[in-house]
């Protein structure tokens, strides 16, 4: 993707360089390019690990010593990742809209990493860890962990990794401030996901019904492609080119 070969309609254009409120929302497409592996698709873990025995509350009452040595691995690959062109390219759109919000399905860490400083991380943080009895939450960036499960460090109790499991509510603060800056947004961009994980998918839905444009980028059309302005087939670090049109910001 290059920004003189999108061929964007004038719409498109005219909202990316003169919007004031802009949100995007990003999923594991965009962490692909960092060599994070993505859920669905061609080398997706939900290819060789059923999301019933690894990614849901029963899962873990189950097996909670499986379920911990899964995000042990998945921590393992993580930590050796740093971000890429595309989630550079949504650090220095922050600095670009008047508001900015970054909304993501990652739990990887890497958009921080990269310098987005207005994050709603919808699905939690793999490097983040929950009391299952007091409910505390801490941060722990050992690879591979020292302990499996890991133990609270005040009462003792078991752990469990900072993340929304299937079947559980995502966090109210976080999903309500996802859904204000998508009715906000005069611009919201849809970055690498595959659009069948709910409630995320449906925020590029309202953003549009609330009136903003819509550029989705993804390497194949998704639910969320009828919801979208456009469409940008590609990889996620061509968000550069849709950059380098708000550069010339009126
Ligand atoms: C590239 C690229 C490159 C590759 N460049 N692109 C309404 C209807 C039906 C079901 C539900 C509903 N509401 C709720 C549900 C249930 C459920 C749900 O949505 N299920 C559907 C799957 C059917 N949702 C929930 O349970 C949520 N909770 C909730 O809604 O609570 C209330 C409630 C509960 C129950 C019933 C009703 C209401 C919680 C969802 C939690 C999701 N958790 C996970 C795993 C945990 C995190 C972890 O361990 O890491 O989060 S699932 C997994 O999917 C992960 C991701 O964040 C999430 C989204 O995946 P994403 O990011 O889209 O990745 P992929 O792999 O799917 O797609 C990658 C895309 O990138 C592809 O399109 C590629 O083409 C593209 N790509 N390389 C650009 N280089």
């Amino acid at each position: 993707m290059d920004s003189r070969g999108l061929n964007l309609p004038e719409k498109v254009v005219r909202a990316l360089q003169s919007a004031r409120n802009a949100a995007v929302l990003t999923g594991a497409g965009v962490s692909a390019e960092s060599g994070i592996p993505t859920f669905r698709g061609a080398g997706g873990l939900w290819n060789n690990y059923r999301a019933e025995d690894l990614a849901t509350p029963e899962a873990f009452e189950r097996d909670p010593e499986l379920v911990w040595r899964w995000y042990d691995w998945r921590r393992g690959i993580i930590a050796s990742k740093t971000p890429n062109p595309g989630h550079y390219a949504l650090a220095q759109m922050e600095g670009l809209f008047e508001n900015f919000t970054l909304i993501t399905q990652n739990v990887d860490g890497l958009h921080a990493k990269a310098g987005n400083r207005r994050i709603l991380e919808l699905h939690g943080n793999i490097w983040r860890l929950r009391c299952i009895a007091e409910g505390t939450v801490r941060e722990d960036h050992d690879v591979p962990l020292t302990q499996i499960p890991p133990r609270c460090q005040n009462c003792g109790a078991m752990e469990r990794p900072g993340i929304v499991w299937f079947g559980e509510s995502l966090e109210p603060r976080i999903i309500g401030g996802a859904f204000d800056a998508a009715r906000k947004a005069e611009l919201f961009i849809v970055a690498g996901t595959s659009g069948v994980v709910q409630p995320a998918a449906g925020l590029a839905g309202v953003a549009r019904k609330a009136g903003a444009v819509v550029i989705e980028i993804n390497l194949e059309r998704t639910p969320i492609s009828y919801n979208a302005d456009v469409t940008l087939t590609g990889q996620s670090g061509g968000i550069e080119s849709v950059l380098n049109l708000v550069e010339t910001k009126v």
